[in-house]
């Protein structure tokens, strides 16, 4: 049977021959500036909490250790319950594990937390200690745990949450066996075990005037009275957008900062009634603006840290039933755009590093095309802070379906692509590049994506 060869058979031939080059950034685009780095031109940092189990999700981490952030604080394995679970018997590797992932990305570690109610062992609270008795346990229990990290963290939170929303002391083993006086033993021991350390008390409900952060503005005063070694004061910032905002922020923390003692906004997240619409993200955007604002106003505000930067790992849905969307990144690692710029002005920036203002990333896509069928070429180049772990997303129009690729984990879901780093070539100092490719099936048009993110941020 003759071969019939139409027009379009003809061009699709052809178009085997011709590889279509579409560059989507100039590559002379400059790195946006991170959040760490405007804090830092304004000699603070900015910082997000982390957990463990995150930690081995590669895409998660690259963006907790690629720039962004110049502080973590864990988020739960230095309390007691992680560090003595039995007594006298210690256990460091989970902390151990986000110091050392700090250490290789250059972040500082804001440790967290000595003395607290809550995440207490079994025997701990079981036991039914004399105040001489707990005593000891309180000092052995600081003597090891800030002696093990002597000189590798910035701060440690020494004493969390010791008052209730009255200004009353929280009723709590601490308090009801030694009184208020178990928060001077705690400072104490921590600056025997590490004289370097920042030592804290932190709390929530504190970072407008109150009862709650009078409470905490006396006992700051009466300790400072006494000589008992306290360096700051944490702010956690759990705020909420239906609950408003505490418009006497900044003069609240500068009336502590007058106490001669370091202020930070130590958990911030701001979370809302799901689902999320624009005005909520408006007003929590404004919040964000406004803590940064404040903390920015305070000579002595050394910084920020959010309580993890994605809503993927909040710890808020599960605390707060319906509510969430509280975090600067959503639960895809990509940036809400309002939200982070929002931030980024608040800190003295331009503000267009959350959508389509300067790329930290440079994507070159080509294709070859045999009309039923083609591979994609990508070649991603890094221009912003060195990464150690990368994802790239983008999205087709037409119904290309992925068959297989190579250099880097492909995968699709609907019309979205996913390709996460093949391990060899997951760290990218900036400047570098990479290439990686797929072969793909499609029937209709096959035109080229047109927007790239790159571990959440757009390649524009
Ligand atoms: O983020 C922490 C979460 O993973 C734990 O389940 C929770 C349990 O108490 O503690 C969370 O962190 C808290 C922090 O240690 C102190 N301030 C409030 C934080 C949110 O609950």
């Amino acid at each position: 049977m003759p071969s019939r060869r139409g027009p379009v058979a003809v061009l699709a031939l052809l178009a085997v021959l011709v590889t279509v080059l579409a560059t989507l950034t100039t590559p002379a685009a400059a790195a946006a500036s991170t959040l760490n780095q405007l804090a830092q031109a304004q000699g603070k940092y900015f910082g997000s909490a982390t957990d463990n189990p995150e930690l081995s999700d590669s895409a998660y981490a690259a963006i907790l250790g690629g720039g962004e952030f110049g502080s973590t604080t864990p988020g739960n394995s230095m309390k007691w319950d992680a560090t003595e679970p039995q007594q006298n018997q210690f256990s460091y590797a989970q902390g151990d594990a986000v110091v050392d992932f700090a250490d290789a990305h250059d972040m500082m570690v804001r440790a967290h937390t000595l003395v607290w109610h809550n995440q207490l062992p079994n025997w701990l609270t079981s036991g039914n200690w004399s105040a001489t008795q707990l005593t000891s346990i309180l000092q052995n229990h600081i003597a090891n745990v800030a002696g093990h990290y002597k000189g590798e963290v910035y701060s440690w939170d020494v004493v969390n949450e010791p008052f209730n929303e009255d200004g009353t002391y929280r009723s709590d083993l601490w308090y009801n066996t030694l009184g208020s006086g178990y928060i001077a033993t705690a400072l104490r021991a921590a600056r025997a075990a590490d004289p370097n350390a920042k030592l804290y008390i932190n709390d929530y409900n504190t970072e407008g005037s109150g009862a709650k952060s009078d409470a905490m503005y006396n006992l700051v005063k009466s300790l400072k009275a006494q000589g008992v070694p306290i360096d700051g004061v944490g702010f956690q910032a759990h705020l909420a957008v239906q609950y408003g905002f505490p418009s006497d922020m900044q003069a609240n923390l500068q009336r502590f900062a007058d106490l001669g003692v370091d202020v930070a906004i130590t958990e911030l997240d701001v979370r809302m009634e799901l689902p999320a619409d624009s005005a909520k993200v408006a007003t929590q955007a404004t919040y964000y603006a406004d803590v940064t604002k404040a903390c920015m106003a305070v000579a002595r505000c050394v910084g920020i840290t959010i309580w993890d930067y994605t809503d993927k790992y909040s710890w808020v849905p599960g605390t707060f039933s319906g509510q969430g969307s509280a975090l600067p990144w959503d639960e895809n690692l990509n940036k809400k755009p309002s939200v982070y710029d929002a931030i980024a002005t608040a800190l003295g920036g331009s503000g267009d590093g959350g959508g389509g203002g300067t790329a930290n990333c440079e994507v070159a896509y080509s294709t070859n095309d045999w009309g039923s069928g083609f591979t994609a070429n990508i070649t991603v180049t890094n221009q912003g802070p060195a990464i150690s772990g990368w994802t790239l997303k983008y999205s087709y129009a037409g119904d290309q379906r992925l068959s297989q690729g190579w250099s880097g984990t492909w995968s699709q879901s609907g019309k979205d692509v996913t390709v996460t780093d093949a391990g060899w070539n997951g760290t990218l100092a900036t400047g570098a590049s990479t290439s990686i490719g797929a072969n793909f099936a499609y029937s209709g048009s096959n035109t080229a994506p047109t927007a790239f993110t790159l571990n959440g941020t757009t390649c524009d």
